[in-house]
């Protein structure tokens, strides 16, 4: 199964970047993007991609060490950014020093279990808020300019998750994966 470590924002901390995230669909272009649903979003920790069944209890162990090594911490979705012109992200400010040990743990745990963890990327705090689509090229400058401004109210990362993503399979175009909750994770306990 495809799965992903990962910490979702409070519903609030979602509404408030869902009313910044709004204003970008009136810029020019906005519609040839792929826009990621505002019910999904999340920061992704590690990517695990494709895991065996017969892994699961030992990464679920390892994980849940993880999360019990890093206090819980504050931080606020902030400003934005872009890969290239493939990804438009909000950003995260505050104590991301802890998020990025959390993350660590969190890779070195899958690591240790035995799933192949890709780290040529390293850990960046980001929430995916569009993708171009196809050949379309959108220059995203425009988009990521009118994040620069955002800054949501602070939050407490509280939980580390266990994410499997089901990818569409229906082939239609503009359909988005589904992900379900596996498990979670308090910190610091
Ligand atoms: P993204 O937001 O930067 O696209 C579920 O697909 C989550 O896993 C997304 O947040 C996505 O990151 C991340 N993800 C998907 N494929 C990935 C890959 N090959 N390497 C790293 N992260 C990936």
């Amino acid at each position: 199964m495809r799965l992903f470590v990962a910490v979702t924002p409070p519903s609030a901390a979602l509404t408030e970047l869902g009313r910044a995230a709004q204003q970008l669909h009136a810029l020019p272009h906005a519609d040839r993007l792929r826009w990621t649903d505002p019910a999904t979003w999340h920061f992704t920790l590690v990517f695990l991609g494709e895991v065996g069944e017969e892994l699961l209890p030992e990464l679920d162990e390892r994980l849940g060490r993880a999360a019990r090594r890093h206090p819980p911490h504050e931080v606020r979705l902030a400003g934005g950014g872009r890969f290239g012109d493939r990804t438009l992200w909000a950003g995260a400010e505050g104590e991301l020093e802890t998020l990025r040990a959390l993350a660590r743990s969190a890779g070195a745990a899958a690591r240790r279990s035995g799933v192949a963890v890709d780290e040529s990327r390293p850990f960046h705090a980001h929430l995916t808020l569009a993708r171009a689509t196809g050949r379309a090229r959108v220059n995203l400058r425009p988009f990521a300019d009118a994040l620069a401004g955002f800054t949501g109210t602070p939050w407490r990362v509280g939980r580390l998750e266990l994410v499997r993503s089901h990818l569409p399979g229906s082939g239609q175009p503009g359909e988005r994966p589904r992900y379900e909750g596996v498990r979670a994770w308090d910190l610091g306990h």
